[in-house]
């Protein structure tokens, strides 16, 4: 059957799987009962749990995991299979008996197999569909990275593995995958459709495997199509086995799934109408019982263990692998192939029917190897010994890579953010520091316009086989070197700001996975942020670490047009869990922020938060920089470490009010010249006013509702850090808040010491014009700031307040 040395060529071996196979399916669908069965009346509401997406799987899911898999593959299965998972990693030991009687409740077994939220060694997340599909490749591509680095060479390559529901195709970043994939020349990469020909709602469309096999191939990858089982490849060798393959063949896929569900009967009735009166093949359903006939006609490709064994072991392994597996949905279960069966739920009675058909007693549900064949001693020692086993738990780690003090950029008079950021990278390039070397940066085709193209002319392109600039070889000058080697530490993407997301996921990951640590850099327009934002919230879900770089952003970048102005991505850093997000204003702040977040995305701590700030430093995380090519004059001063540290946790101030103060202007990012010029507009007719630099509106929001839920639970003396900076003010002062984004970022902060608060911001786009025109319009201009100020600090006329338009 199999050339694989692992491979179970022992008779006794396949007993072994298909033995747990029924246990996995038996187990998977208790778990699903049970819960929904103890906690229906909770809240009156059944828990659920997908029996049916599941039970498709059962038969693939035993093969891999009982002897296909090494323990250095990672695999993402598809959401709804999370029972048949938690069932295997039971029997495996890596999952309690608690946990699986919690499935989806509270630290229960979870609905989607969760990398953070379980503790059964999930490889790759999956719930939001097609994400932890395209994760699998990016994985693979980062291994490739990391060994053409010369790291982690002394472990075995790894296959990434996703198992597909045929559905989950129709999400487009799959596509998005498969050509970058194709691009960098993938391999180790198995995808492996659950071909049911249902989803949610639906039965798929006729002959969709076709275009599947045509699309993959188009792409380089091999395609292995398991349409028929051991049972009907017999069947097909008997006198009119070629007649019933042919109706197999031309049967519509509604017409198989409702005849799945009818059973025996019901396919006789329907061969015999249309194929019983030809000889042979009338014979060979005659020579069958209805169970018999059934079990033949259910034989699908997907649900025999010898045809899937013999797919995966056969697999070419230098070619990705799409396997187009033939399935039934609710395989093995009463509503197998009824198209409503998606949310379906056995009846305490079918479950009683089921429970009997296995042969477990009642009081015994819970038995790993209750009313199975082989006896139990026998398949406790082959639980040992399947190749999986032998690497558990396979989550690894790798060292934090120390990251230098301070980061030696030259800070022209007038500069950006942007271009601060490439001066930094390119400072940090010149080094052949460790920490260099761990650095990878990605764009999806903006790399110059993002300010990365220094770092890069100095470090070079990734691809696995070198490929020299063409313009450089023909001396054509050319300001940027495109040079591409395995040693390159920028991986170019296309324009795909999902497959931007889900790379850094998977460079993110690397530690985990390779056990070799990167420090993954992503950069795209901010606004984009919002075209690729599942796959970024699925990459903090999974703990994914990296720093991504968003610009330009807001209206600031004026002539660029209206179409890419960004208002809402504030508010995505301060919501996005997971991801820690900044603004700041001047490149001392941007060095001192991006100094911090290279040691913030490889911390590994506890929960605990620091009684300084009230926020989970750490535990690390993802950092998002919202940055602007906006030339704005810069400020000679000293960073002292304290400064430092005020940078970090979100604020400063920029001039301290004085205790009479009637007015705080509160600024974060490019509008920094605006708010300065407003205060010294309005210094002569309001007293003492303020100016507070805010660089991070997550994190003083975070840090000021962590410290309001300590003081709740008791910790009477918890101060968050906006709340110290606030505490002075009088609390008849006024507040104007102002940035190039939604204005609700900074309302928030009229409720932390009681102040009136004008938020300004942008609320509507799409204008262009120059920087005065588009500040002035929407209102975040210096005289919109002291019109504010007028009307949220009553006092005398501000004298230069002009009229507004
Ligand atoms: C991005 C996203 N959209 C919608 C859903 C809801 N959803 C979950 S599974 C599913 C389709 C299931 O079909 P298929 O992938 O074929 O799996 P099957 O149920 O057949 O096993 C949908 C729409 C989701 N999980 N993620
Ligand atoms: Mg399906």
């Amino acid at each position: 059957m199999s050339k694989s040395t692992s491979s179970p060529n022992k008779r006794d071996d396949l007993e072994m799987l298909a033995a747990l196979e029924r246990k996995v399916l038996w187990l998977a669908s208790w778990m699903i009962h049970n819960a929904n069965h103890l906690r229906e009346n909770e809240d009156g509401l059944k828990v659920g749990g997908h029996q049916a997406s599941s039970a498709s799987l059962a038969t693939i899911m035993t093969a891999l995991y009982f002897d296909v898999l090494r323990p250095q593959d990672r695999i993402a299965v598809k959401p709804h299979a999370s029972p048949i998972f938690h069932a295997i990693q039971y029997l495996l030991g890596n999952q309690s008996r608690e946990r699986l009687e919690a499935f989806r409740g509270y630290k229960g077994a979870q609905s989607y197999p969760s990398r953070t939220k379980d503790v059964d060694d999930v490889d790759f997340s999956t719930g939001s569909v097609g994400l932890g599909v395209a994760q699998t490749l990016f994985s693979s591509l980062t291994q490739d990275y990391v060994r053409a680095h010369g790291w982690g060479l002394g472990r075995p390559e790894g296959r990434m593995v996703a198992l597909v529901g045929d559905a989950e195709l129709d999400e487009g970043n799959i596509f998005e995958a498969l050509l970058e994939g194709w691009k960098q020349g993938l391999r180790n990469c198995w995808w492996i459709i659950d071909y049911n020909r249902q989803s949610l709602d639906a039965v798929v469309r006729e002959g969709l495997w076709e275009r599947y096999e045509h699309l993959f191939k188009n792409f380089g990858w091999n395609v292995a199509i398991v349409k028929y089982g051991s049972l009907q490849q017999a069947a097909f060798k008997e006198p009119g086995g070629e007649t019933l393959r042919r109706w197999i063949d031309n049967c519509p896929n509604q017409l198989y799934s409702a005849l799945v569900f009818a059973g025996g009967a019901a396919w006789r009735r329907r061969l015999n109408d249309e194929i019983g009166d030809q000889g042979d093949v009338s014979k060979l359903i005659e020579r069958r019982s209805d169970n018999e006939l059934a079990a033949l006609m259910n034989n699908l490709g997907g649900h025999d263990l010898p045809s899937v064994l013999d797919a995966f072991h056969n697999a070419d392994p230098t070619k990705p692998t799409c396997f187009i597996c033939y399935t039934v949905k609710g395989f093995g279960l009463p509503f197998a192939g009824h198209k409503d069966n998606h949310a379906g739920l056995m009846t305490p009675q079918q479950m009683e029917t089921f429970r009997q058909a296995m042969d477990v007693r009642p009081g015994h549900e819970w038995d790993k190897f209750e009313g199975l064949q082989p006896a139990a001693e026998q398949l406790q020692s082959f639980l040992a010994r399947v190749p999986i086993a032998a690497g558990s738990p396979r989550r690894l780690a790798a060292p934090t890579v120390d990251v230098p003090d301070n980061f030696a950029v030259t800070i022209q008079p007038v500069m950006s953010t942007q271009s601060g950021f490439g001066a930094i990278l390119n400072e940090i390039g010149r080094s052949d520091s460790e920490f260099a070397r761990h650095i990878v940066t990605t764009s999806p085709d903006v790399t110059v316009s993002t300010n990365l193209g220094p770092w890069v002319n100095r470090r070079g392109l990734f691809a696995r086989q070198a490929m020299a600039d063409t313009f450089k070889r023909e001396q054509i000058p050319s300001t940027f070197n495109w040079e591409f080697s395995p040693k390159g530490q920028h991986i170019e993407l296309g324009i795909a700001e999902m497959n931007l997301f889900i790379l850094l996921s998977a460079l993110g990951l690397s530690h985990t996975i390779n056990g070799e640590r990167l420090l993954p850099i992503g950069t795209l327009y901010d606004p984009f942020i919002a075209r690729g934002l599942d796959a970024l919230n699925y990459a903090c879900y999974q703990d994914a670490r990296f720093i991504v770089v968003a610009t330009p952003s807001g209206i600031t970048l004026a002539g660029e047009g209206g179409a890419h102005q960004s208002i809402a991505e504030p508010l995505i850093g301060i919501a996005q869990d997971g991801l820690a997000s900044f603004e700041p204003a001047y490149v001392d702040e941007l060095a001192a922020i991006m100094r911090w977040a290279f040691t913030y995305i490889q911390k590994d701590g506890d929960a605990t938060p620091s009684e300084r700030n009230w926020l989970r430093d750490e535990t690390g995380g993802s950092v998002y920089l919202r940055l602007s090519t906006r030339p704005i004059e810069q400020i000679k001063r000293q960073i002292t470490p304290e400064f430092q540290q005020q940078i970090v946790d979100g604020a400063y101030w920029h001039r301290k009010p004085g205790p009479n103060c009637q007015v705080v202007v509160a600024y974060k990012g490019a509008v920094a010249p605006e708010a300065i010029e407003a205060v010294g507009l309005m210094a002569e007719d309001r007293r003492d006013v303020g100016l507070l630099a805010i660089t991070s509106a997550d994190r003083l929001n975070a840090g000021w509702t962590a410290a309001q839920r300590a003081r709740e639970r008791g910790l009477v003396h918890a101060r968050s850090h906006i709340e110290r900076l606030l505490a002075d003010v009088p609390s008849h002062c006024g507040i104007v808040s102002v940035l190039d984004g939604h204005p609700a970022t900074l309302a928030w902060l009229g409720a932390v010491a009681g102040h009136r608060v004008r938020p300004l911001g942008v609320e509507h786009f799409g204008q262009t014009g120059s920087l005065a025109d588009l500040y002035r319009h929407y209102g975040i201009d210096a005289n919109a700031i002291v019109a504010a100020a007028q009307a949220t600090a009553p006092g005398r006329p501000i004298r230069h307040l002009k009229a507004l338009p």
